[in-house]
């Protein structure tokens, strides 16, 4: 037993589970609820596609918006459980909303520095060596409200411009290997097939490392809101790089500077300068439950859950603080623990019915650690929309009642 183990369950006999049951109410004489169904009625029948149960109401965040084209919904992440996010509840942004693409007749060019410019249609990709790989796709401007103070009331709008699938589709850099890269050929060009044309410019490097031209999403093919046909996965970059409805791939020498990488995703520092192509997403977790706007009710066991990631690597520690900080345990995390992905950490807390805070902070397999507020701007300043990661704290008043608490 590791000395997680023997702490967690030091706690779990000393209070939460002693003798008493940690929720339900008791049966003392045992017999079996009454039955939903009377043994003769038959159920619905087979379908062929399947549906949730009717009485299942989650779903994305949409704020009204006049140019619901250009705009994001939010996954429900304190309403997911494990680590993937249903595909139906994936978050979105789009710039120019979701293009209605024929898979017969969609190909995607990879050109510019290359020995033979090919051209791949959806069939070809698919007879290709191909890989399955759980990861997060993250919008740099996710957690964009958190820079101040304040900080959104729920986790939704707090985090949920983030979203983690397995991913189905071919490394790029068999694609590559096909096309045959010249030595010149430093960078790449990913345009989409949207009526923006979403382009990026991403370094040979990720193209040749973990790159991925997904057809799949959680086993079946991608959804149309996720790039169907085919989208660029950059594990652990900025969600904008991951460019849907990809049809054209250009190998160029250096960066192409495109509006989609000037007018946005740059960063203003403190003494003017301005970060530009801050791919990597930093290492983050928050509490999804309880969180803000939940009601946990009274005093007694509650299991504190939420999600980390890190665009670097693996995520290694989560320790949870249910005393704003002065003491911290380290949470247990579900395995496997995949890179470039969601991870679930798990917390038993017994609530004593005082008013606290709720705090989480993880840690990478590169030895990074997510800073606080104050932390986070003593090192990039104030001015920057982007790449906020700091810690993340929920109140629970004393009626069980959880608000943002402001950092
Ligand atoms: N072609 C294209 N690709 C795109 C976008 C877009 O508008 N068009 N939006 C980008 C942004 S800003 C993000 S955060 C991610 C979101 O991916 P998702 O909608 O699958 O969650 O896709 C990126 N890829
Ligand atoms: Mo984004």
């Amino acid at each position: 037993m590791d000395a997680k183990q023997s702490s967690r369950r030091a706690f779990l006999g000393a209070g939460a589970f002693a003798g008493a049951a940690l929720t339900a109410c008791s049966a003392p004489d045992a017999t079996p609820p009454e039955a939903a169904t009377a043994p003769s009625l038959l159920g619905a029948p087979v379908r062929r596609y399947g549906e949730r149960s009717p009485h299942e109401t989650v779903a994305r965040g949409v704020r009204d918006s006049q140019t619901p084209e250009a705009a994001s919904s939010r996954t429900p992440l304190d309403e997911t459980y494990g680590i993937i996010t249903p595909s139906a509840l994936h978050f979105e942004r789009h710039h120019a909303g979701v293009p209605d693409i024929d898979p017969t007749a969609h190909k995607l060019l990879i050109h510019g520095l290359v020995e033979r410019p090919m051209m791949f249609t959806l069939s070809d990709l698919k007879r290709m060596p191909s890989v399955s790989r759980v990861h997060f796709v993250e919008c740099s401007g996710n957690s964009g409200g958190e820079w101040s103070a304040k900080g959104a009331p729920t986790v939704r709008l707090s985090h949920g411009l983030a979203s983690c699938s397995e991913w189905t589709g071919v490394p790029l850099r068999v694609l590559l290997d096909e096309v045959g890269v010249k030595p010149e050929a430093k960078w790449l060009l990913a345009e989409g097939d949207d009526a923006c044309r979403m382009q990026r410019s991403v370094m040979i490097e990720k193209a040749l490392d973990d790159a991925i031209v997904a057809y799949g999403q959680n086993g079946e093919a991608l959804r149309p809101e996720q790039g169907y046909p085919v989208r660029l996965v950059l594990p652990g970059w900025e969600g904008n790089t991951n460019v849907k409805w990809l049809r054209r791939i250009k190998l160029t020498e250096g960066p192409q500077f495109t509006k989609d990488e000037t007018s946005k995703y740059t960063e203003l520092m403190e003494d003017g300068e301005a970060w530009i192509f801050t791919f990597e997403m930093d290492a983050k977790s928050v509490i999804t439950a309880p969180s803000g706007g939940h009601a946990i009710g009274g005093p007694g066991y509650h299991e504190v859950t939420g999600l980390a990631w890190s665009g670097r690597g693996k995520i290694t520690s989560v320790e949870v603080s249910t005393d704003g900080g002065a003491n911290w345990s380290e949470a247990s995390l579900q395995q496997p623990v995949y890179s470039r992905a969601f991870t679930r950490f798990r917390l038993p807390w017994n609530w004593d019915g005082s008013e606290c805070v709720l705090l989480s902070r993880c840690r990478d397999d590169t030895g990074y650690v997510q800073p606080t507020r104050q932390e986070l701007i003593a090192q990039r300043g104030r001015y920057s929309a982007y790449h906020c990661n700091r810690i993340k704290g929920w109140r629970i008043a004393a009626d069980g009642s959880v608000s943002n608490a402001e950092a």
